[in-house]
């Protein structure tokens, strides 16, 4: 159970022992050159902690110990102590996984130049680094190619994006709930699509419903767009007004419901969720994704959003709409969280103009958009010497791989 040495000529190979031998979740410990090699020294978690037990001592018993004898009962300032070193190891061993994933970047732009500038122009667009890694890796493993590089990130992109024809989602009708936080562009997106509804299933067979109580003047939005295309609005307060408002729609074929802007961290979301659970379990649901929202943001809305539904298939997104296409520098965000979760999509918004600016998913202007951020200064590019600290907790996929 103790620590293992490893020796190897490169630290890619030495780390792919590393994981033969301790396994994938193994702690390095220290690493250094040496005359014959890269040395690494790991150790599994389990013998850590078997190392980091307190030792049981049996302390005879006496009446009354002497004042100066060592105590080995688990007194708090012991554990303080404990949660101290603890802390100093994780800080360690963060910074050896940076100064390996420096070694794995050498490495790698030395062995397969296209893989590093693969990863370094994804980085770039703004993808998460388990999204670069992944695609990097799926770069190289095609081999030598005479297909220009970014042509092949491009498709390679474009494969990973799902879509979804909006024909296929509203023809069989039901009741479309669009969610996402505030400000994405929901009640927006919701005035283009009810356009395209009465255009193919008359007036008569769409109705528009609004959970959005919360704010004064959202409603008013959501009228004078159903106003203009000749559709009835209905406000909701509760799930029993959901449920009997919607028997009472029966001979509508959809129904577009708006939610209320309110913050996935919010209790108000919650709420709307369960009301909407209680109110209408058929519901099909609709997830509206701004470009403009940053990648961790986009990922919580997400993360919030399975969470207050979980467990339940039925509840999971149907669709995914991107919206503010035209005023993002960069697209590769939105995208990312797209294709990490799987989110079929189904419209772009590229502008306010209702009802013009919509268009049907289009993955190849997608994958082309988004490696190719608009953006005006090259000053915001992450520079060489810091790729490898973005990739850092990437460093076990890369040895994997290669
Ligand atoms: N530039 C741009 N603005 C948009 C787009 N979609 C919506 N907006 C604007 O974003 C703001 C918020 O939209 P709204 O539909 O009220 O968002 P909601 O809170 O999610 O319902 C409004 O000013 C819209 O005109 C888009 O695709 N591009
Ligand atoms: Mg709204």
């Amino acid at each position: 159970m103790a620590p293992h040495k490893i020796i190897a000529a490169t630290t890619t190979e030495a780390l792919k022992l590393v994981r033969e031998q301790v396994g994938g979740d193994a702690l390095v410990l220290s690493t250094r050159d040496t005359a014959e090699g890269v040395e690494i020294v790991a150790i599994s978690p389990e013998a850590l902690a078997k190392m980091s037990q307190r030792p049981e001592v049996k302390v005879a018993p006496v009446l009354s110990p002497p004042a100066s004898a060592p105590s080995f009962s688990g007194t708090a300032p012991e554990d303080k102590r404990v949660d101290k070193l603890l802390a100093e190891f994780s800080e360690v061993k963060q910074l050896l996984q940076t100064h390996l994933s420096a070694r794995a970047w050498d490495d790698m732009q030395a062995q397969s130049t296209e893989k590093a500038e693969a990863l370094r122009v994804l980085l770039n667009a703004g993808f998460s680094p388990q999204l670069c890694g992944e695609t990097a890796d799926q770069l190289s493993a095609q081999g030598p190619s005479d297909v220009p590089l970014m042509d092949r990130l491009q498709a390679l992109l474009e494969s990973k994006i799902q879509t979804l024809d909006p024909l296929s989602v509203f023809d069989p009708g039901g009741v479309f709930a669009f969610i996402g936080p505030t400000g994405v562009g929901k009640t927006t997106a919701i005035a283009k699509i009810a356009a395209r509804c009465v255009l193919r299933y008359g007036r008569d067979q769409l109705a528009l419903l609004t959970t959005d109580t919360f704010r004064i003047g959202a409603q008013e939005q959501l009228k004078v767009y159903a106003k203009i295309i000749g559709v009835p609005v209905v406000s909701l307060r509760d799930s029993e007004d959901l449920a009997s408002k919607l028997s009472s729609m029966k001979d509508r074929r959809v129904i577009l419901l708006d939610t209320a802007g309110v913050s996935q961290r919010d209790t108000q979301m919650l709420e709307q969720s369960q009301l909407l659970l209680e109110g209408a379990p058929a519901l099909k649901r609709i997830l509206v994704m701004s470009s403009t929202t940053d990648l961790r943001t986009q990922e919580d809305v997400i993360l919030m959003y399975q969470m207050a539904e979980k467990n339940e298939k039925s509840r999971a997104v149907t669709a995914a709409i991107i919206t503010k296409t035209d005023e993002a520098a960069q697209i590769g965000p939105v995208l990312d969280c797209l294709i990490r979760h799987q989110l079929p999509l189904m419209f772009l918004a590229n502008g306010q103009r209702v009802p013009e600016d919509l268009s049907q998913a289009n993955t190849a202007y997608l994958s082309h958009r988004a490696l190719r951020p608009r953006m005006l200064s090259g000053r915001l590019n992450i520079p060489d010497d810091q790729i490898p600290v973005h990739m850092a907790d990437q460093l076990n996929d890369w040895i994997k791989a290669s």
